[in-house]
């Protein structure tokens, strides 16, 4: 799908509700600030910014009713853009935005008839529930809640809705996990590339393995990118920080093989904190990841394996 142009829409969800941390409501003006849009239409892709959602509920509501108006207004535009054949970008925002973005591509795919794939790029598991929750906090649960865990069916749409499986989704960069949550991810068989496995391994042969999944299931590739999978050192705009994250050139990389996968459908960038963050870096580094990502690539052609770099 990403060979060439794709459609891109821009879908800002300046939704805080999910944290006790205020400031991630202003990340989708900093992503914007920092050029989100013309970095992507700058390499050739045809991008629509369709401006932020709008939940339907009262500005001081709080809690799971809020959560509930922001999920389904995610879900029905993240959902009408796959129906478009566009690929939705959702930029946040907290992760608690996932539920909203994940519901929305899960019933594309469901009348697509197509297995959703999630690679959650993250240092925690957002594997809690209401019970298991250390802190209350609903951008530690999206998973929890799209898996169809106890607790949650309020925040989606009435009706039967399609439940993510947990064998599908892979949790990439994770070095941050509450007890209850470890517990689960294990009984559910979650996929995990923790950063024991990423120092051990590197981030290629994990991620190759991932992305062969997907593409022997013909899958749907929802790319979940927090930005607490950086290390602090290189994007500090965050509420919780966690050291020893992704360096620079690790991300990279990841973006360059979602790329050349061709697998991507749809993409969340979320928990910017611009009002943490140090003269913008944080918001910088993130459009240089999502332009790696779709296309930007150091030559105009692909990077050549080592027996085949051309010798004079
Ligand atoms: B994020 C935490 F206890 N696990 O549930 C929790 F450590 O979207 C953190 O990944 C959750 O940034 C972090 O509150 C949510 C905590
Ligand atoms: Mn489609
Ligand atoms: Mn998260
Ligand atoms: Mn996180």
């Amino acid at each position: 799908r990403q060979a060439g142009a794709t459609r891109i829409e821009i879908i800002g969800a300046p939704i805080e509700v999910g944290t006790s941390e205020p400031g991630a409501l202003m990340g989708p003006a900093a992503l914007r600030t920092a050029g989100l849009v013309r970095t992507l239409a700058d390499l050739g892709h045809a991008v629509a910014d369709l401006g932020d959602v709008a939940p339907g509920c009262p500005a001081e509501a709080r809690g799971l009713p809020a959560v509930a108006a922001w999920t389904q207004v995610i879900s029905g535009r993240v959902a009408a853009s796959l129906a478009g054949d566009a690929l939705p970008v959702v930029i946040g925002g907290d992760h608690s935005l996932s539920l909203g973005s994940v519901d929305g591509a899960l019933r594309h795919c469901e009348g697509a008839g197509r297995p959703l794939f999630v690679l959650w790029l993250d240092a925690h598991a957002d594997f809690n529930t209401l019970e298991t929750s250390p802190s209350g906090n609903i951008h530690g649960m999206p998973l929890a809640a799209l898996c169809g865990e106890p607790g949650f069916d309020g925040l989606f749409a009435a009706g039967a809705r399609p439940l993510l499986d947990p064998g599908r989704i892979h949790l990439f960069g994770l070095r941050s996990i509450d007890a209850g949550e470890r517990a689960l991810v294990t009984t559910r068989r979650v996929g995990v590339t923790d950063m024991r496995a990423i120092d051990e391994f590197g981030v290629v042969a994990p991620l190759r393995r991932a992305l062969e999944q997907v593409a022997a299931a013909g899958g749907h590739l929802h790319v979940s990118l927090d930005i607490d999978f950086l290390d602090p050192g290189i994007a500090p705009g965050v509420g919780t920080t966690v050291p020893g994250g992704a360096t620079f050139r690790e991300a990279h990389l990841i973006m360059e093989m979602l790329h050349d996968s061709g697998l991507v459908g749809s993409l969340d960038v979320v928990e910017l904190n611009p009002f943490l963050d140090e003269r913008g870096r944080s918001a910088r580094v993130l459009v240089e990841l999502v332009a790696s990502l779709f296309g930007r690539r150091i030559l105009d052609r692909p990077t050549p394996v080592i027996e085949a770099v051309p010798r004079d």
